[in-house]
């Protein structure tokens, strides 16, 4: 008999190549002595899960039998993006596995690149769900991801003239070699019908008599941790019809029916909602909400009480984190299963909702803020309705008792909002029932507490935390820039870094270590070979290498002010076009890179798009400027394109207006791959600043406090003509489509520039001219690129893991033996 922990499978070349052609022939079903480099990736991905599978069980296993405390991350995104490299560096046989394809005739770097991603989500929240999945199995914390199993992902964003279409995400079409599905692991999902009244025991109860039921079953995506046997489990949810689904319609004989309603089922899991802005009250959005919730609920209850009958214990073994208000349904869903089904009193079941969930809220703008009709949460779900509404009657006796008779007050933080369309406030639901509301930088907390969530910070300062974002440098350094990773170790004299990220302040020591300073520029070199083969192969335009490489890669937003990036550009273009030949040969020759894509209906963010390109058109012909400046649209940005991109950055933007960036990870995975920052004081770039110091980026703008006065003085082209000339241009056509641009020229003009475009002009381009003097020194330059990476440590999601595990989730390491 096998042990608990022996290890099946092996991982020497040679056993490593009989998987591979093993499963060419029986998995691919494809001739071992004739298959292409897709059905090679395909043979090789499932080698890989054999062995993710092997430790998965492993760690399960072992999770069952010490039973600790389990962390729950409830999200209704994750943005994993590949899984290959990731998988095989966390697993340690990279090395192996090269050496065992290049046997077979077959390079591994070749068969990476069939992957496509999975985009299960649309930007910053969803990648921090993915990289924190990362750091929790690497300081092998019990803890399972929860989130829905989308048909289609995050659009495909396609470029036909300079326009952003959208084209489906058919992620799944040729299989997903990293998902389990788990036929047996699946839970009845209720919607819609009524409420009745009944009597049990001798007590009243009400009862939700649902009129669909709705199949979650189960897909499972193992994690495996870094140097460590534990391989964690994101459990994704798909719809399926259910037997019990629409009987009457068997028994009535209409049959074709039936079966078309039970196909509808499945809608439910069909597709991503890709805008990040705006809120809307969408029927579908809030079944994908309840689904995913319900059937992890029942999935969380039923482990529980596999080895506990107890509910007073469940707070002790279970800690719920909802990543955003979208989950927060939960909150009413375990009030329901708690009073309804297990039957345990109102203020018993709240005490423990109360102990168990904490949220972390990832935005500013309060139109990202979930408010979900009445008419619409009580056609769907009636019985949580009923729910929310005594949770809200509980909430408004209790603030009454604090604060008297201030309606105002209670009307501002009551879960409901009185108006045209009677709503429920997501977030209020969160707030009432959380321990812990984190923020997710110093700056971001500071403006929850003073501004959108200022009531409830005034009443209960305690539950108010934050913790800074990280990424993993598992994917942003060793994944995605192989050669900064090998430069780190040598210089470092370890790998240990890998897991223990603040060792890499140790790099500050050879800031000025020449020998260094030629391998990170031979580093950075090769990167920027890479990308600009890619840019070539995309758009045809070449790049010198020469060239400051400057990007700013993230969704469009209008907050994020890709435009200020572009009408910076427009002023460098007018410069060199008024240059003689002396002046231009001290002009520091830019490849400027913009890449995002745009929610589908939000029409400024599409004009954006637009007149990057119209911009790109003229300049990158104009043989006035040649190779002093480049513009180019990174078309469909996506996990692995920012994995390409960014290793080959000299300088990147993050010019969000003071106060509406939460956070932004972007710029840590920049800043590890020692790419310089020009950035506002904004988010995170303020702790960024703090650890590597202010002088080793370019900082401009105005800073958070000085934002409500520049709003309210409204000097916009007065302030910069400089401002004024360059949206003139657009204005007057310069670039073409003068029609077209006219409504997108509108929102920078005087008294209407809410994002301060025109005010921080001229302090954006002092910066621009600051980062132009650091590139002329390359030894400068390359010091301070080092001392990027060295103050990177901070930026880890290990630090951010770390410290949810000790002040908001209370849990600990459970580190599966090898
Ligand atoms: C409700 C719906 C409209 C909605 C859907 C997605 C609202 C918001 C979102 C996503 C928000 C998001 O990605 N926020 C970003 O989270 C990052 C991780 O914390 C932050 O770094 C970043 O500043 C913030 O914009």
């Amino acid at each position: 008999m096998f042990g608990l922990m022996d290890v099946f499978l092996k991982n020497d070349a040679v056993s490593l190549q009989k998987d591979i052609l093993d499963h060419v022939e029986f998995t691919v079903a494809r001739s071992r002595f004739n298959f292409d480099d897709f059905e090679a990736y395909q043979a090789l991905a499932h080698s890989v899960r054999d062995r993710l599978i092997e430790r998965w069980h492993d760690t399960h296993q072992y999770f069952k039998k010490k039973d600790p405390k389990r962390l729950y991350f409830l999200s209704l995104e994750f943005l994993m993006g590949r899984s290959l490299t990731n998988s095989v560096i966390n697993l340690g046989i990279q090395d192996q596995y090269a050496d065992a394809l290049s046997q077979l005739g077959f390079d591994y770097e070749v068969l990476a690149e069939q992957e496509g991603d999975a985009a299960l989500g649309n930007g910053g929240l969803a990648r921090l769900a993915a990289c924190q999945m990362d750091s929790l199995a690497t300081l092998d914390y019990p803890a399972w991801g929860y989130g829905l199993r989308y048909q289609y992902g995050l659009f495909r964003q396609i470029i036909v003239d300079g326009f952003q279409h959208e084209q489906p995400d058919f992620w799944l079409n040729f299989g997903n070699p990293w998902e389990i599905e788990r036929v047996h692991v699946s839970y009845p999902v209720k919607f819609y019908g009524t409420v009745e009244e009944e009597v049990l025991n001798g007590k009243t109860c009400r009862v939700w008599i649902p009129a669909e039921s709705v199949e979650a079953v189960a897909y499972d995506n193992p994690i495996p941790g870094y140097g460590t046997r534990n391989a964690i489990n994101l459990r994704l949810w798909a719809a399926k019809p259910s037997d019990q689904y629409d009987m009457e319609s068997y028994t009535t004989g209409d049959y074709i029916n039936a079966i078309v309603n039970r196909q509808k089922a499945e809608t439910i899991s069909n597709v991503l909602y890709p805008d990040d802005r705006s809120y809307q009250g969408k029927e579908l959005r809030l079944k994908q909400q309840y689904f995913f919730v319900s059937a992890s609920l029942q999935d969380i209850i039923r482990r529980f009480k596999d080895l506990h009958n107890n509910f007073d214990e469940f707070p002790e073994k279970v800690a719920l984190q909802i990543n955003d208000t979208h989950p927060s349904i939960a909150i009413a869903e375990v009030m329901r299963v708690l009073v309804d089904e297990e039957h345990l009193d109102w203020s018993k079941a709240w005490g423990i909702a109360c102990k168990i969930f904490s949220v972390t809220i990832h935005a500013v703008q309060p139109e990202a803020l979930e408010k979900v009709p009445i008419d619409l949460l009580g056609s769907v779900l009636p019985r949580h309705l009923e729910i929310i509404y005594e949770i809200n009657y509980c909430l408004m006796e209790e603030l009454k008792k604090i604060l008297g008779q201030d309606y105002d007050k209670l009307s501002r933080m009551s879960i409901i909002e009185e108006g045209a369309v009677k709503c429920i406030r997501m977030a209020n639901l969160s707030l009432a029932c959380c321990h812990t509301v984190n923020g997710v930088s110093r700056l971001h907390l500071e403006t929850l507490k003073t501004r959108v969530f200022k009531d409830f910070y005034e009443l209960w300062p305690q539950k108010f935390q934050f913790k800074t974002n990280g990424v993993t440098q598992r994917r942003w350094i060793v994944v995605s820039n192989p050669s900064l990773c090998s430069i780190i170790s040598k210089w470092l004299g370890t790998e240990a870094w890998i897991r223990n990220v603040d060792l890499i302040a140790g790099l500050r020591e050879y800031a000025e270590d020449p020998d260094l300073h030629a391998e990170w520029k031979n580093m950075k070199k090769v990167n920027k070979m890479r990308l600009a083969e890619y840019i070539e192969t995309l758009t045809s335009v070449k790049v010198s290498l020469d060239a400051m490489f400057d990007v700013q890669i993230k969704r469009i937003h209008e907050y994020k002010r890709q435009l200020l990036n572009i009408l910076g550009i427009i002023h460098r273009y007018d410069c060199i076009k008024n240059m003689d030949e002396s002046d231009k040969r001290r002009v520091v020759p830019r490849v400027c890179i913009i890449g995002g894509k745009a929610a589908p209906g939000y029409e400024v963010a599409k004009k954006i798009i637009k007149l990057c390109h119209v911009v790109a058109d003229k300049v990158n012909i104009d043989p006035d400027v040649g190779d002093l400046l480049k513009v180019v649209f990174i078309p469909d940005y996506n996990v692995s394109v920012a994995e390409l991109v960014i290793p080959g950055t000299d300088l990147s933007q993050h010019l969000s207006t003071a106060g509406h960036e939460a956070s932004g990870t972007g710029c840590m995975k920049f800043l590890m791959n020692g790419s310089l920052l020009l950035a506002t004081a904004d988010g995170s770039a303020v702790e960024i600043a703090e650890e590597i110091g202010a002088a080793n980026m370019f900082l401009f703008g105005a800073k958070v406090d000085e934002v409500p006065a520049l709003r309210e003085k409204g000097t916009s082209l007065k302030g910069s003509l400089q401002f004024a000339r360059v949206v003139r241009m657009v204005r007057d056509g310069h670039f073409g489509f003068k029609d077209y641009f006219k409504s997108l020229c509108d929102t920078v003009e005087e008294g209407k520039d809410f994002y301060l475009l025109g005010s921080d002009f001229a302090s954006y381009l002092e910066a621009q001219a600051a980062a132009d003097r650091a590139f002329v020194d390359q030894e400068k330059w390359t010091q301070m690129s080092i001392l990027s990476t060295a103050g990177s440590g901070k930026f880890s999601s290990d630090r951010t893991i770390e410290e949810y595990a000790e002040q908001s989730w209370g849990i600990e390491p459970c580190k599966c033996p090898f």
